[in-house]
C-alpha cells in the first residue's frame, strides 16, 4: 500500500486528514465534470486546514492519497474499475487500476491511519431489496471499520427506511448535523426522523473519543449533512425521475455493482444536470464538514 508522503507527514504529526473516495469520482459523476470536481474537494478540505486524500488503486497499488496524475488518471481511463471490499485483493493481485467506493476506501484508509472521511451519499438497502438481496457492502464495512464518514444520508435512490433499521441492527451510531431529520441526499430531508443531533465538529469529535472509551471504536460514526433546503432538488422532480429510472433499471436487467451507476446516471440526464448539481453541492459540504471535524478530532488528542 501507497501512502503520499504529505498524508504520511501529517498523520506522524497528528494533523488532521480527511480521506475522499474515487468512486463517486470515477462512476458517480459525468466527465469532464468529475475532475473539476475531484481536484476541488481536494481545495476545499486543504482550505479547512487539513490534508486531503483521495483514495484508489493504481496498477494493483492501493494508495492513500492520490498524487495529481493519478488522480486525473482514475477520472478518466477506462480500465478502472469499481472497488469495494472483497474486489480489493483480486485488484491487487492482477495490478489492476479501481475507484474505491465507501467501502473500500473505509478499509483502506483506517489501515493508513485516516479516521474521517467524505463522501456523497451512502450505500443501503435498494427498494427491490425483498427479491434482488441487493444491500450495499458499505453497511457491513461501515459496523466493522473505525472511521467518521461524513454524508448526506443514503442515497435516496435507495429504501431509506429500511436502510436505517439495517444501521440500527449493525450498531452503527447515526448523528444528524444540525438537524434530526434524517437527510435524503437530493433532498434536505428522507421523510425518516434521527435520535440524536449535533451541532459543531466538537461534538462530533467528543462522540468518537466516547465511542473508544466504550469499547465501540471499531464501528463507525456517521454524520449526516443535509443540503440546506434552497440547495435540494425539487421533490416532486425527484419523484417523478425516482421512478422513470428505477423503471429503466428494471427493464434493462441492470444488476449488482451497476445498479447505483446506472440510476445516479439517468438521473443525472432525466433532471438536465439539476441534480448532478445537488450532488456536486453535497460532496462540497461534506468534505467541508469533514475537514473541520478532522480539525477538531486533531486538536483534541
Ligand atoms: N456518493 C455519491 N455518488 C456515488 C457514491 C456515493 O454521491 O457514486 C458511491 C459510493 O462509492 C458508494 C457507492 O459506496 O456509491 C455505493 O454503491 P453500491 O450501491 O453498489 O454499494
Ligand atoms: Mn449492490
Amino acid at each position: 500500500m501507497k501512502i503520499a508522503p504529505r498524508v504520511a507527514e501529517a498523520l506522524a504529526r497528528g494533523a488532521p486528514v480527511v480521506a475522499l473516495e474515487s468512486t463517486l469520482i470515477a462512476h458517480g459523476l459525468p466527465r469532464p465534470a468529475n475532475l473539476d470536481v475531484a481536484r476541488e474537494l481536494e481545495t476545499i478540505i486543504a482550505a479547512e486546514g487539513a490534508v486531503p486524500a483521495t483514495v484508489g488503486v493504481v496498477g494493483g497499488v492501493p494508495t492513500v492519497g492520490l498524487d495529481q496524475a493519478e488522480l486525473e488518471f482514475i477520472a478518466t481511463a477506462e480500465t478502472v474499475g469499481k472497488l469495494s471490499v472483497r474486489d480489493l485483493p483480486v485488484a491487487v493481485a492482477a495490478g489492476r487500476d479501481g475507484a474505491t467506493t465507501v467501502a473500500g476506501t473505509a478499509h483502506l484508509a483506517t489501515r493508513a491511519g485516516v479516521e474521517v472521511f467524505a463522501t456523497g451519499g451512502l450505500g443501503g438497502v435498494h427498494r427491490q431489496a425483498r427479491d434482488s438481496w441487493d444491500e450495499s457492502a458499505d453497511l457491513r464495512a461501515l459496523s466493522a471499520t473505525p472511521v467518521v464518514v461524513v454524508c448526506a444520508g443514503v442515497k435516496s435512490i435507495l429504501d431509506v427506511g429500511a436502510t436505517l433499521e439495517r444501521l440500527e441492527t449493525l450498531g452503527i451510531t447515526v448523528v444528524g448535523y444540525g438537524t434530526l431529520a434524517f437527510p435524503g441526499f437530493y433532498l434536505t430531508d428522507s421523510g425518516h426522523r434521527l435520535d440524536w443531533r449535533v451541532d459543531t465538529p466538537e461534538e462530533v469529535a467528543r462522540i468518537r473519543e466516547a465511542q473508544a472509551e466504550l469499547g465501540l471504536a471499531a464501528g463507525a460514526l456517521i454524520v449526516a449533512n443535509p443540503l440546506p433546503p434552497d440547495q435540494q432538488l425539487d421533490p416532486d422532480l425527484h419523484d417523478q425521475v425516482l421512478a422513470e429510472a428505477l423503471r429503466q433499471a428494471g427493464a434493462k436487467g441492470i444488476v449488482g455493482k451497476d445498479v447505483t451507476p446506472f440510476l445516479l446516471d439517468t438521473f443525472h440526464g432525466a433532471t438536465g444536470g439539476a441534480s448532478l448539481e445537488c450532488n456536486i453541492r453535497i460532496v462540497r459540504r461534506n468534505a467541508r464538514l469533514a475537514a473541520q471535524i478532522a480539525a477538531a478530532r486533531s486538536r483534541r488528542a
